[in-house]
């Protein structure tokens, strides 16, 4: 009989609405400090995200709207490096701002990565972020012994390809010797989505402003929040058999059993 044995959570947009009042203040702020007229209004963000991770986000964005852009170059730094440098500084502005307490998790992420360690369901994390970002806000939000929690968290770097490549939700799924039907993701995008999907993963989609509108027809399910007792989950697309009106252990096993 089917049952499920570990959560894999994205985080930006999923654990929290990290990216217009988190990220993008962060990038706008390394921007300003290196003297560069850059700045990402929330319309146009939403427009960038399509593009995960910082650095490849900072590529696109010169490549496509300043394409006549030259940065000072100081003797052997390269594109790349500037632009690592850039975006060291955008996340020491993101993880200040994260310390501040500024951004909080979305309902039902706390209840539920609860129950699931109470129930010895194994946690892990699959993000395009950077570790360090990561960090930050598991212990901004959840404490700070959080980040153990987590068997595996799979950040950033940690492979070559990022989301929507499967690339980081195959790395979880090797290190966690797991197979991808005794797992669940948790995502907000149809990139994340499909990463997980690539990788033969089931995903509930928790949809945010920014996503809304995106293509989750290959999700299990698709909620506007994972919903608590006081706040109930709105069901977007997908069928739950009962009256439950938020996302637990119990409705996950009994959505799995049913596709
Ligand atoms: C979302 C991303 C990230 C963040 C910025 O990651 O694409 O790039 O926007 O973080 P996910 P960094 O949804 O996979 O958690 O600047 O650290 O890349
Ligand atoms: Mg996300």
């Amino acid at each position: 009989m089917f049952s499920l044995q570990a959560l894999i959570f994205d985080v930006d947009g999923t654990l929290a609405e990290t990216e217009r009042d988190g990220h993008r203040v962060a990038f706008n702020q390394a921007f300003a400090a290196a003297n560069l007229d850059w700045r990402w209004p929330t319309e146009q963000y939403g427009d960038l995200l399509k593009v995960a991770g910082g650095k490849e986000r900072i590529r696109f964005f010169w490549q496509t709207y300043q394409p006549q852009f030259r940065p000072v170059l100081s003797k052997a730094m390269s594109e790349q490096t500037w632009i690592a440098e850039l975006h060291r500084a955008k996340s020491r502005y993101y993880t200040q701002l994260l310390q501040s307490g500024k951004i909080a998790l979305r309902p039902g992420v706390r209840r539920l990565l609860l129950e699931a360690r109470q129930s010895g369901i194994r946690l892990a994390i699959a993000t395009t972020s950077t570790l360090d970002n990561v960090t930050a806000l598991l212990e901004a939000t959840l404490g700070t012994d959080s980040p153990g929690w987590f068997e595996v968290i799979a950040a950033g770097d940690i492979v070559d390809r990022k989301k929507p490549a499967p690339d980081i939700y195959e790395y979880v799924l090797e290190q966690m010797r797991l197979e991808p039907d005794q797992g669940l993701v948790i995502e907000d995008s149809d990139v994340g989505l499909h990463a997980a999907q690539q990788a033969g993963l089931r995903t509930v989609v928790t949809v945010n402003p920014y996503t809304q509108q995106q293509d989750f027809s290959a999700a299990a399910l698709v909620l506007d929040h994972l919903g608590e007792p006081s706040l109930p989950f709105q069901v977007l697309k997908g069928q739950i058999d009962s009256q439950t009106s938020y996302f637990d252990l119990a409705l996950a096993n009994r959505l799995l059993k049913s596709l």
